[in-house]
């Protein structure tokens, strides 16, 4: 039996995080979050806010601090409870950064060097390609294998990182012998990419600085109408999802994540009707389904003591599950203890 967010042995294992930086968008909430909130209750879940992750690029100190913890009031708001799931912040539980080093040393920086990301990020910010851009995946890797996940519920753009993950956990098993359960990835059939606002061929991203990019879980309805009314969309009329329409074809996979439907479904619900009802339309939903993680948002953030007590249970509870992989890993790899 289980009662709050204690393990039980019959349910598998979900866990991912979020790095804290800007706001929640409406990409991370259908790609991630949504799916965190719908599968809590059926799985022990492991959630965290991925600060050490957020260093790989230069933060200003007081506002990231700031930032980490709105986001953690951001989660509980989105449904994200400690009824139901582990919630704390990863640079609380050493475990994640001690178990990365060993890691690394069964990584080949080949294999980091060829991450998607790790060269977009290293051109975007080409200034600071720090050890830790390129460690960025290794890390990654250790948050998921100190907990023996069975499945990570992720965006599309993390694939490759979990693909890295598996291959780590199974050189180290064939190594060491069998030590991490290999992981397995959850992206969602809608919503795994939902594209930036003003340019439908480039995934939407909270660190866009175009504000009409994206729209943040904590957005009110009137930013969100209004940034759906300046989407870009495409030559023609028609409301349908093709390959030379990326922004309707965007629009439509909103509309259908958020309202439940397929996109044949929304086709039907708008044919004959033009593009701006049409964007009126999904900003309309996008702003109602936002709207009580708004309101519940403000009532978490004005409660600090309340978010941390929570993530310092979460951080407790994590530690104590991390310890024993990490203690298992230690010993396979021949360091000593007594
Ligand atoms: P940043 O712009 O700071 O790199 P991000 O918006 O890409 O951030 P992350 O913290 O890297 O957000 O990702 C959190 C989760 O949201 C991940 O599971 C990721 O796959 C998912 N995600 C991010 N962007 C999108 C998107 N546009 N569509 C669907 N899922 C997304
Ligand atoms: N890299 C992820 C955030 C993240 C994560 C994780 C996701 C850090 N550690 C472990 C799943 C599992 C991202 O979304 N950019």
């Amino acid at each position: 039996m289980t009662t709050g967010n204690t393990q039980n042995a019959q349910k598998k294992i979900i866990l991912s995080g979020i790095q804290p930086t800007g706001t929640i968008t409406l990409g991370n909430y259908l790609g991630a979050v949504q799916n965190w909130q719908r599968m809590q209750a059926d799985f022990n879940s492991i959630f965290f806010i991925a600060d050490l992750h957020a260093l790989t690029v230069r933060r200003e100190p007081a506002e990231f601090r700031q930032t980490a913890i709105n986001f953690f009031a951001q989660l509980l708001a989105c449904g994200i409870s400690p009824e139901n799931a582990i919630i704390y912040f990863q640079s609380h539980v050493r475990q994640h950064a001690e178990l990365a080093w060993i890691l690394n040393c069964n990584t080949y920086v080949g294999e980091a060097s060829r991450m998607t990301q790790f060269k977009d990020k290293s051109a975007k910010h080409a200034d600071n390609v720090n050890m830790g851009l390129m460690d960025y995946p290794v890390l990654m890797a250790a948050d998921i294998l100190l907990f023996n996940s069975d499945l990570v519920p992720v965006g599309i753009d993390q694939k490759q990182h979990l693909e890295l993950t598996r291959d780590l956990a199974i050189r180290f098993n064939n190594r060491y012998g069998e030590t991490f359960k290999v992981p397995d990835g959850y992206i969602p059939k809608t919503g795994a990419k939902i594209c930036s606002l003003q340019d439908p061929t480039a995934k939407m991203s909270k660190s866009d600085p175009d504000q009409n990019a994206t729209v943040s879980i904590i957005d009110d309805e009137a930013t969100i109408v209004r940034r759906f009314k300046r989407a870009v969309t495409d030559s023609g009329a028609e409301i349908c999802v093709r390959e030379d329409k990326p922004g309707i074809s965007n629009l439509i996979t909103i509309y259908s994540a958020i309202e439940n439907k397929s996109a044949a479904e929304v086709e039907r619900e708008f044919e004959g009707k033009g593009y701006g009802d049409f964007k009126i339309a999904v900003g309309e939903a996008v702003a109602a389904r936002f709207k009580p993680i708004r309101e519940e948002y403000a009532r978490y953030i004005s409660d600090k003591e309340y978010i941390a007590k929570i993530a310092k249970d979460g951080a407790e509870k994590a530690a104590v599950l991390a310890e024993r992989t990490l203690r298992k890993v230690k010993k396979k790899v021949g360091l000593t203890s007594f």
